[in-house]
């Protein structure tokens, strides 16, 4: 079974996606996510100009030696273009090899290892009524894992918090948007101002009111976003310790490996990081060392199916799980792919779970369901992803940036 063709689709429900779409010569399509979030264009033009001349006539079923291909033949290592393209193509692959077998695709990566995938959803406010209102909400539409962020008194905007307070109650049952940050559509990125030692000392308090309201049951979960020094990332996770976090993102940039041996060097609060990383590589110190205990990398940014599955198989022997990242700006048929991976794999941990806007939905046509506080992927074959064509076509591509983060000063600090 030969690749006829390969195409790729730009489409904008809402928020910019890229997606490969593969054909075999026996008919059979295939998709697969390659959406970067602000530089979705350049995944496009790197698939379209560099990938799909290499596809047409290989072996449909040979997903390791084309991913090899990709990755070895490019000579290039690495970069999240690079990775969020091989994803695209890994993933469209797996996709037709699972609807040739006629079984959906977590049967091929070993079987259901549990019922459904845990999933976190994304609670918010810019002060703690509002924060409560919205995680009230998600506990009714049935979440069992919370990431709370909140505003901090003194800034404006901070980073997790939806604009209005309408989107920031958008749960699995409901319409409303709370992809608040990354889809704003300006000609240039939105700038937000940070001051480290306010939300420093705000943070703790707001974990406190949460536990005190809301009990001691709900795993609760926290993102840094990245803006912290390995001393201040450490001085959180003790000051967050009595409130037993499931765990703490992305506490300091993730370039580091060895920082976060400091941050592990003074608190028991779980880390978990890897977002932005693309590659077994990242984590080669942080595995071993066993300096984090959840791998954030997505399907989609991190090479496809195949390479998480083997980041995964190496953070296994060291008791690290899974905790794939799943905002809005990884379409539904990326996160198709994770919840057939992760309901798979042994050491699954959760998975993030942002909803998609009906719009979305309606071009992806995707089969997995939330119930019971997680998600479960659709029993037909393949990924279980029906995209619409005609309708992607409809929403041309739009200039999107992430915001761009200022310290009080101007300069220019980790977003
Ligand atoms: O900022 O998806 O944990 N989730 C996050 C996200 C990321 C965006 C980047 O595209 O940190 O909100
Ligand atoms: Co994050």
């Amino acid at each position: 079974m030969l690749i006829e063709r390969a195409d790729v689709i730009v489409t904008s429900p809402g928020r910019n996606f890229v997606t490969l779409k593969i054909t075999t010569d026996d008919g059979v399509v295939g998709y697969g996510d390659g959406t970067l979030n602000g530089r979705e264009l350049a995944v496009a033009a790197y698939l379209t100009d560099h990938v799909v001349p290499l596809l047409t006539g290989r072996d449909a079923h040979a997903i390791e030696d084309t991913w090899q291909y990709l990755y070895r033949g490019a000579y290039w290592r690495r970069g999240p273009v690079t990775m969020a393209a091989i994803a695209a193509v890994d993933t469209a692959l797996w996709d037709i090899k699972a609807k040739v077998a006629g079984l959906p695709l977590y049967q091929l990566l070993g079987g259901a290892s549990r019922e459904r995938c845990l999933v976190y959803g994304h609670a918010s406010g810019k002060d703690i009524p509002e924060l409560f209102d919205s995680i009230r909400k998600h506990l009714d539409e049935g979440f069992r894992a919370i990431r709370i962020q909140t505003g901090v008194p003194g800034l404006d905007s901070v980073y997790g918090v939806a604009s209005s307070a309408a989107a920031s109650v958008g749960g699995a049952g409901s319409d409303s948007r709370y992809d608040y940050e990354p889809a704003r559509r300006s000609a240039l990125p939105t700038e937000e101002t940070w001051d480290t030692r306010a939300y420093l000392r705000h943070v703790p308090s707001v974990f406190e009111a949460v536990r005190g309201e809301f009990g001691e049951d709900i795993a609760l979960l926290h993102d840094a976003h990245h803006r912290l020094t390995p001393i201040q990332a450490a001085k959180l996770g003790k000051s967050l310790e009595p409130y037993d976090l499931f765990w703490l993102e992305d506490v300091t940039p993730a370039e580091n490996q060895e920082a976060l041996r400091w941050v592990r060097h003074h608190t028991t609060t779980p880390l978990a990081i890897g977002e932005v990383f693309n590659s077994v590589w990242d984590y080669q110190h942080l595995i071993r060392e066993q300096l984090i205990d959840y791998v954030r990398s997505p399907v989609t940014h991190a090479g496809g199916i195949t390479s998480v599955r083997r980041i995964m198989d190496y953070a296994a022997m060291y008791q690290v799980k899974s905790g794939m990242h799943g905002p809005t700006d990884v379409s539904p048929v990326g996160l198709a792919a994770a919840v057939h991976l992760g309901l798979a794999l042994h050491n699954f941990g959760i998975q993030e779970y942002m909803v998609h806007s009906e719009q979305t939905r309606e071009v992806f046509g995707p089969t997995y369901e939330f119930a019971g506080g997680g998600l479960r992927p659709g029993e037909e074959p393949g990924l279980g992803i029906h995209v619409d064509e005609e309708l992607a076509a409809q929403y041309p591509y739009e200039r999107a940036y992430l915001p761009v983060n200022r310290l009080r000063d101007g300069t220019v600090h980790d977003w």
